[in-house]
């Protein structure tokens, strides 16, 4: 029996599987919510006999807490995170929570700002075709602490945000990826790019030279960084500039995986996943379960056939030879570049809703070499407006997506292609990015 007072502030996903999880293994908890929580979320906990209740009713009970477990959606500003942190009471995250309850079953850890819940998927799906006991959790919307409670497996596929590495201390994953780091989610971070990074590295903080780091060479500010991690580390690089004696590397249309003593050679015609940023996902997933001991036959068939995820690049059916693209979940300027550097042809970008601090000259060329227009789709468009008027050769604005899909598709001709990577997040005119990427699959239905 662990006999800890532990607070947990949160009643959603993160919440709720941690609170199960440390019922479990004999805490004494307590869950908090700012806001009323939600009845069937109510019914879970008192099933579980787990007490809960508003934040401003509990406020001595939580500050008397040995160790706070914080949602990741809840930010440093937030008032009672600034009175726990002044009590010098730890608080801690839920993966740090779960790394310590998970047994002897290992995790891969994929962080990065672009590219997460694809490579999570990809090595899902490589391992489940390899038959090993795994389950994919995290970031991508399942609670790893609920897993290990109700379900536990070998092998945690975990997709791991800024937000979630923030407040780890033991967490320390057998394999550590970093896809990529690009400015995102910067109004959590002072708006200081540097915090945002120091908080993405936080995955390489425990690791030594059994477990593996597995990162991208090519990617300028991971390299920028990486004088900052121990030298005793397992570095596995990934490039498709550099030839590398150890790591991954794409040249003349093969990828090639040098680990230990082992070269495993796979043609890039077999990865299902197309576009540039697609192959930096498609190595990384291939090399870190190559690390796992899963043999070339089973990978390159599983990156063979993988479908990918929707709302990612996710191509439509082609209505009267008009193309149909939902990037719904591209919601930073990056991810919108890597979008318009792989369509082929003229496109119809639509463009817009919560900007979380893009700079929109990283697309200026591409949108000058490809795009017709641009149609921007949310509550705010003047930056966007302001940014391509004198660059897109027609910029029209709307607050519906029906609305926007019928412009689109009256300004496009044979072949061209109507791409929705809106760069921006949804929240202004939808619930979600998978709300936004139905409600355009849909509009593209009825047209
Ligand atoms: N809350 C408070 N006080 C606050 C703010 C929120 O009590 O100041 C409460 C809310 O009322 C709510 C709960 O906290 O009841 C929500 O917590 P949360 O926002 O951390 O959400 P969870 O449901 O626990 O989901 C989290 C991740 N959410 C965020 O990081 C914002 C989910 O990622 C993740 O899938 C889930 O844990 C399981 O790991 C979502 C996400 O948007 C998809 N992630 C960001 C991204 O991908 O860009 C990082
Ligand atoms: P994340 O989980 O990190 O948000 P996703 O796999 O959901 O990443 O992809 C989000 C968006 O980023 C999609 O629009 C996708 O096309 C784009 N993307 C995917 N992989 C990469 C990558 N390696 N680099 C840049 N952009 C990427």
């Amino acid at each position: 029996m662990i006999n800890k007072k532990l607070v947990i502030l949160g009643s959603g996903e993160t919440g709720i599987g941690s609170a199960i999880l440390a019922k479990k293994m004999g805490y004494d908890i307590l869950l908090s919510d700012h806001k009323e929580i939600d009845l069937g979320t109510q019914k879970i906990l008192q099933d579980h006999k787990i007490l809960y209740g508003l934040e401003n009713d509990l406020l001595p009970q939580i500050l008397a807490a040995d160790e706070v477990l914080k949602s990741p959606g809840i930010p440093e500003k937030n008032e009672l995170v600034k009175k726990i942190r002044k009590q010098n009471i730890r608080i801690i995250s839920e993966i740090e929570f779960a790394y310590r309850h998970k047994g002897n079953s290992k995790i891969v850890a994929i962080t990065g700002s672009n590219g997460k819940s694809t490579t999570t998927a990809l090595i899902y799906h490589i391992c489940k075709t390899a038959g090993i006991d795994c389950a994919m959790v995290g970031n991508i919307g399942i609670s790893i602490a609920k897993q290990i409670a109700t379900d536990p497996k070998e092998w945690y596929i975990t997709e791991v945000s800024s937000f979630q590495l923030d407040d780890i201390q033991t967490f320390k994953p057998e394999i550590a990826i970093l896809l990529n780091i690009t400015e995102d989610h910067l109004d959590r971070y002072d708006y200081n790019f540097q915090n945002y990074i120091d908080s993405k590295f936080k995955i390489t903080q425990n690791l030594t030279i059994n477990e593996c780091f597995i990162y991208n060479v090519d990617d300028d500010i991971t390299q920028k960084n990486m004088f900052k991690i121990s030298n005793k580390i397992n570095l596995i690089p990934i490039s498709m500039k550099e030839k590398l004696n150890n790591g991954v590397y794409i040249t003349q249309d093969k990828m090639i995986m040098k680990l230990r003593d082992e070269k495993v050679i796979i043609d890039i015609n077999d990865f299902a996943l197309k576009g540039i940023h697609n192959s930096y996902n498609t190595m990384a997933a291939s090399v870190a379960t190559m690390f796992m001991g899963i043999k070339k036959p089973k990978i390159r068939e599983a990156i063979n056939n993988f479908k990918g995820l929707p709302h990612r690049m996710e191509k439509l059916p082609t209505i009267k030879h008009i193309h149909f693209i939902n990037d719904s979940k591209a919601t930073n300027i990056n991810s919108t570049w890597y979008a318009l550097e792989s369509v082929e042809s003229p496109t119809i970008l639509i463009l817009g809703g919560i900007d979380k601090g893009n700079d929109y000259s990283i697309i200026s060329d591409l949108v000058k070499e490809k795009v017709k227009a641009i149609i921007c789709l949310g509550l705010d468009n003047k930056k966007i407006i302001e940014h391509f008027k004198n660059i897109a050769p027609i910029i029209l604005e709307f607050d519906d997506m029906k609305k926007a899909v019928q412009t689109s598709f009256s300004l496009a001709h044979k072949d061209d292609c109507v791409l929705l990577s809106p760069a921006c997040a949804s929240f202004d005119l939808f619930k979600n990015y998978e709300d936004r990427g139905n409600q355009f699959r849909e509009a593209v239905k009825n047209l």
